[in-house]
């Protein structure tokens, strides 16, 4: 044959580049379920199922369009255990030494297949809207990485929202208009799920059997697997939840878990969506009166400007990036992450969730799970860890700037110019979380303190030289040091008392 195409799970794009140009004749499609892929982290078992069932499903399609596919399933007993093992077995099997890939979106796997004693063609990914290229000449020169400009840039280049050149309706970000705290009733009955067919319910069996054991319920499983059903999510979304996306989209509540987020990141990162087509229906949905402007704008800025953003600075910071710990964190995580009992409410439902669904939101993600973890001074390698396993759209380029940046400050600032951490204030505003929580959120010491609460100074005091010199947070260290000293010491002493008791398991 002529060359190896090799498809990877998070690729099931028919534009792929690496299938660009190839000869349906001539060169062999190289797919493979791995137990490398499958085992550099702990992935939760709705991932694994959702990507095998997305291959194979994919592998069928391209099949029915007339191209070869060499398919590894994991249980084939000739299966090498690695991608570039199966791409060796392959080599072997069809005679060629050639290999045409797409970049991979993991900083391993792109040196495994550099490493990797055939000929490797790797492509870029094009299925993102600003090249490594392109972000870099950005970044070039800049003192500050800020997304708010880069996106700008983004909107420009797309010609999203733009009318005659400037942002549609005068400004260029509506979020003031948005943060509203979580609504007493949701009328969006959540994303459209769909019931397994025969190829999910076969990968559903197989994922069970070998990744039954890993953190996260399998069942019961109603992701999206093909091109066609992500779309009718999409769909769906745009319909029903998109014009209060906005409002919304800071909001959260222990008993919906999806308020109106459009829970497509999973397919979109996988390649079953292209950003186009999403941002396109977005702004459609605007253009014919069905959603106003703050919630799609606040919806594409998303898309086109964190999502690029976040994937820029992670190739641009390089493979050192998720070892970073600027702020020198070391304890561990704790096991109430993985499903332990906790008594902060809030904790334990975003785990909860997380364990059920393989998703939590945006601020979830980063004011419930990633403030605490910030806060009590977990180790973000531990931290970024755990992120990559448990969320079904999570892979290192997407993950990492979200975690090692956003989110822990682990990167010094490079994502974020203040670290996002917050006491349980914010916490009881935006959520519902605090209402039947074993401690409370209004006490600030003493019995039942919201461990947020004690925590939030713990942490502002521990770092103090790093961030008293930072306008935006000046202000919360004058609120302490106007405090009196022994009250400032209860404090940090009943902070301490209860990471050690954390530390040594005790129920918290
Ligand atoms: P919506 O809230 O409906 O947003 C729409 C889309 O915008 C998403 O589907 C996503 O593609 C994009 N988006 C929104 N915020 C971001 C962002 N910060 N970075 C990149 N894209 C964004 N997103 C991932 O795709 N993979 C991850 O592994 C991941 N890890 C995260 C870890 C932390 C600590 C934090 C704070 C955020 C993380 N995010 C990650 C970003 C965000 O939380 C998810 O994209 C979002 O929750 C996905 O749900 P949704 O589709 O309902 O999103
Ligand atoms: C995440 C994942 C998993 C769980 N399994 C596979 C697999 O068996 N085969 C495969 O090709 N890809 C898998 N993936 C996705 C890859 O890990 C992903 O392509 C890289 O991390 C780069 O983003
Ligand atoms: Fe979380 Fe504190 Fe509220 Fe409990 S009181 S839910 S720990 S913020």
């Amino acid at each position: 044959v002529g060359r190896l195409i090799l498809v990877l799970g998070d690729q099931v794009s028919e534009d792929l580049s690496a299938l660009r140009g190839a000869d349906r004749d001539d060169d062999v499609v190289v797919m493979a379920e791995v137990a490398d892929e499958a085992g550099y982290v702990p992935h939760h078992p709705k991932k694994i199922a959702f990507l095998f069932a997305a291959m194979r499903k994919f592998a069928a399609r391209l099949r029915d369009d007339g191209w070869r596919v060499a398919y590894t399933t994991l249980d084939d007993p000739a299966n090498s255990g690695s991608i570039t093992g199966e791409l060796l077995r392959r080599a072997d099997e069809f005679g060629t030494s050639h290999v045409v890939a797409t970049e991979p979106g993991e900083w391993r796997l792109i040196h495994a297949l550099q490493d990797c004693p055939l000929d490797v063609e790797i492509r870029p990914d094009d299925r993102f809207l600003a090249s490594h290229a392109e972000f870099d000449r950005w970044a070039e020169g800049r003192k500050e990485l800020r997304m708010e400009w880069f996106y700008r840039d983004m909107r420009r280049k797309t010609g999203l929202l733009m009318e005659n050149g400037e942002p549609a309706g005068g400004k260029w970000n509506y979020d003031h208009e948005n943060r509203k705290p979580a609504p007493d009733a949701v009328d969006f009955g959540g994303p459209m799920q769909f019931t397994p067919d025969e190829t999910v319910a076969e990968v559903l069996e197989l994922v069970g059997r070998h990744f039954g054991n890993n953190f996260g319920d399998l069942h019961p499983f109603w992701f999206a697997t093909d091109q066609g059903q992500a779309r009718r999510a999409l769909t769906h979304f745009i319909k029903h939840a998109l014009p209060k996306f906005g409002d919304y989209q800071d909001a959260m509540l222990a008993d919906d878990r999806f308020l109106y987020h459009a829970v497509i990141s999973m397919y979109l990162n996988a390649g079953l969506l292209h950003w186009r087509e999403i941002c396109d229906a977005a702004e459609a949905a605007w253009k014919a009166g069905d959603a106003p402007l703050n919630a799609v704008e606040g919806f594409i800025r998303q898309i086109i400007g964190w999502r690029e953003y976040m994937r820029g600075i992670y190739f641009r910071e390089g493979p050192d990036y998720t070892s970073r710990n600027e702020l020198g964190h070391g304890r561990s995580l704790p096991g109430f992450y993985w499903g332990d009992a906790t008594n902060m409410r809030c904790v334990s439902k975003a785990v909860e969730q997380t364990q059920a669904e393989a998703y939590a939101h945006h601020i979830q993600r980063l004011m419930v799970t990633g403030n605490f973890a910030l806060l009590a001074g977990i180790n973000p390698h531990e931290v970024h860890e755990w992120y990559l396993s448990v969320y079904a759209d999570a892979y290192e380029w997407v993950e990492a700037p979200n975690v090692i940046g956003m989110s822990q400050f682990a990167d010094g600032g490079i994502v974020g110019s203040k670290p996002y951490v917050s006491s349980g204030n914010y916490i009881a505003k935006m959520s519902d979380y605090c209402d039947g929580c074993h401690y409370s959120v209004k006490t600030k010491l003493g019995e039942g303190a919201c461990p947020f609460n004690l925590l939030y100074w713990a942490f502002m005091d521990r770092h103090r030289e790093r961030f008293a010199s930072n306008p935006r947070m000046a202000q919360m260290y004058a609120t302490w040091d106007r405090m009196k000293p022994e009250r400032r010491e209860q404090i940090l002493s009943e902070a301490e008392t209860f990471l050690n008791r954390m530390a040594q398991g005790a129920l918290v």
